[in-house]
C-alpha cells in the first residue's frame, strides 16, 4: 500500500459561512492519522498550507475573492502534484470545496504525465457547476466543476496548465439534491453524469455506486472529491451549507467499502468540513470512520 500524505488547506475562503478553515484541525482532534495507521497504513501529516485571510467581502463580477482563491488553489495545485510526483497518495483536508479546483487540476495533470485514465467521484449534495453569471451567491465554492471543465475565468480554469482541466466524462456526481436553476443547465449542456438523490432511492446504494464505478480499470486513476454535506445533516451536522435529504450513515458506508473494493483510490479530498457547524467534534468523527472505509477498513471479516 501507498503512502499517504495529509495536506491541510485551512481556509474558507471560497464559501459564503465561515468555518471550513479549521477543517484540518479538527480531523487532526479526531485522529485521522492515527486511525488510518492503525490499519496499517503509512500515513505522513505533511502539516498546513498557507494563503491569505479571509478578506469577508462581497462579489465583485460575480465572484467573491477571486484573487484569494486562485492564491490558495496554486499553493494546493503545488502540493497535490509534488505529493504524486513523489509516489505518495494525497489526502487535502478542506478548507472550502473551491480548493478542489488546484487540487484535480493537479491530478488530471500527473494523470496526463503517466498516462493514466482519471475517474473523479464527486460526492456532494450540491453539484457545484455555477458561473459568475448562474451564482445566486458568488461564493467559488460553488464554481470548482465548471472551472475545472474550463469555464470560468483563466486564473482558475488554467491552474493545471492545460485548459479544460476535465472533460465531463471522467466526472460522475453522486448524492446530490440542491441545484441551482441555471446551474442545472450546465449540467444538461455539458452532459454531466449525476446521480441524484432520486436515483439513489430508486436502485438504492448498491446499484448507483456499481453504475458510478463501472469501467474503472488497472489503468485508472480514482480520484475521490468528498464534500461533508454529501451526508445527511442528522448525522453530520458540521458543514456550512446543509440540505437534507442525504445518504444515511450505513449508505455513507456502503458508497465507501466499494470505492475501496476498487483497490484504484489514488488521490482524496475531503472538504467543507466546519466546526464551527458542528456538535462536539461529532462530523469529523464521522469522516475519520469513513476515509478509514474508504481504505479498506471493513465492517465484515472478509
Ligand atoms: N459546496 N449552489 C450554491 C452556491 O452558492 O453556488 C451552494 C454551493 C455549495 C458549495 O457545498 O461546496
Ligand atoms: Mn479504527
Ligand atoms: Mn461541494
Ligand atoms: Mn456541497
Amino acid at each position: 500500500m501507498k503512502q499517504l500524505r495529509l495536506i491541510g488547506a485551512p481556509t474558507d475562503i471560497g464559501a459564503g459561512r465561515r468555518g471550513a478553515s479549521m477543517g484540518p484541525e479538527a480531523l487532526r482532534v479526531a485522529n485521522l492519522q492515527q486511525a488510518l495507521q492503525q490499519h496499517g497504513l503509512n500515513v505522513t501529516d505533511g502539516g498546513d498550507l498557507s494563503g491569505p485571510a479571509n478578506p469577508q467581502q462581497g462579489p465583485v463580477d460575480g465572484f467573491r475573492h477571486l484573487e484569494q482563491v486562485v492564491a490558495w488553489n496554486r499553493s494546493v495545485h503545488e502540493a497535490v502534484h509534488a505529493t504524486l510526483q513523489q509516489g505518495q497518495l494525497p489526502v487535502l483536508l478542506g478548507g472550502d470545496h473551491a480548493l478542489a479546483i488546484g487540487s484535480i487540476a493537479a491530478v488530471a495533470q500527473y494523470c496526463r504525465e503517466q498516462g493514466k485514465k482519471l475517474l473523479v467521484l464527486w460526492l456532494d449534495a450540491h453539484a457545484d457547476a455555477n458561473t459568475n453569471t448562474s451564482t445566486p451567491t458568488g461564493n467559488i465554492h460553488g464554481m470548482p466543476v465548471t472551472s475545472l471543465l474550463g469555464i470560468g475565468p483563466d486564473q482558475l480554469t488554467s491552474i493545471g496548465g492545460k485548459v479544460p482541466a476535465l472533460q465531463p466524462d471522467a466526472i460522475r456526481q453522486i448524492g446530490i439534491r440542491s441545484v441551482d436553476r441555471e446551474e442545472k443547465q450546465h449540467l444538461h449542456e455539458l452532459g454531466l453524469r449525476v446521480y441524484d438523490m432520486r436515483h439513489i432511492d430508486e436502485h438504492g446504494m448498491r446499484v448507483t455506486m456499481e453504475q458510478a464505478l463501472s469501467g474503472i480499470d488497472a489503468d485508472t486513476h480514482l480520484h475521490v472529491s468528498f464534500d461533508i454535506d454529501f451526508l445527511d445533516p442528522a448525522v453530520a451536522p458540521g458543514v456550512g451549507t446543509a440540505v437534507p435529504g442525504g445518504p444515511t450513515y450505513r449508505e455513507t458506508q456502503l458508497c465507501m467499502e466499494m470505492i475501496a473494493d476498487t483497490g484504484r483510490l489514488a488521490s482524496l479530498d475531503v472538504m467543507e468540513l466546519n466546526p464551527a457547524c458542528d456538535v462536539r467534534n461529532q462530523t469529523a468523527e464521522l469522516v475519520v470512520e469513513l476515509v478509514e472505509s474508504l481504505f479498506g477498513k471493513s465492517t465484515l471479516i472478509r
